[in-house]
């Protein structure tokens, strides 16, 4: 088990980020939709780091595969307020995992910071 500094969780818990997982997500249009998006994975146990490229949409998250799982990543981006699917999750070690499909992605318009509801 090895241990992944870096994360912004407060419980302390030793976690395994053995999966990155990209996700595309809707609605990212600024620096606060990043810092929200990054807050509610940071939340999740099992969630050790979080990279958000708001030009393209991407999500790129660092977890423990087995503590929280691709589909679980997604929905708490749409959950956030950005409609989330997942591109890829694959393991660190460079194996790739069946790469879980949110099919149930839920369109929650109208729920992103007030700068992107402009548009
Ligand atoms: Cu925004």
């Amino acid at each position: 088990m090895a241990l992944v500094f870096g994360a912004a969780t407060s419980w302390g818990a030793v976690q395994t980020a053995d999966t990155v997982t990209i996700l595309k997500a809707e609605n990212l249009s600024c620096g606060s939709c990043a810092v929200r998006i990054k807050k509610a994975l940071e939340s999740e146990p099992g969630v050790t780091s979080v990279e958000v490229d708001i030009d393209a949409g991407k999500v790129t998250v660092s977890h423990d595969g087995k503590a929280i799982q691709a589909a679980r990543v997604a929905s708490v981006v749409t959950d956030a307020g950005y409609p989330s699917t997942v591109v890829k999750t694959a393991a660190k070690d460079g194996s790739e995992k069946e790469v879980a499909k949110a099919g149930d992605v839920k369109k929650s318009m109208g729920v992103g910071c007030s700068c992107c509801n402009k548009n």
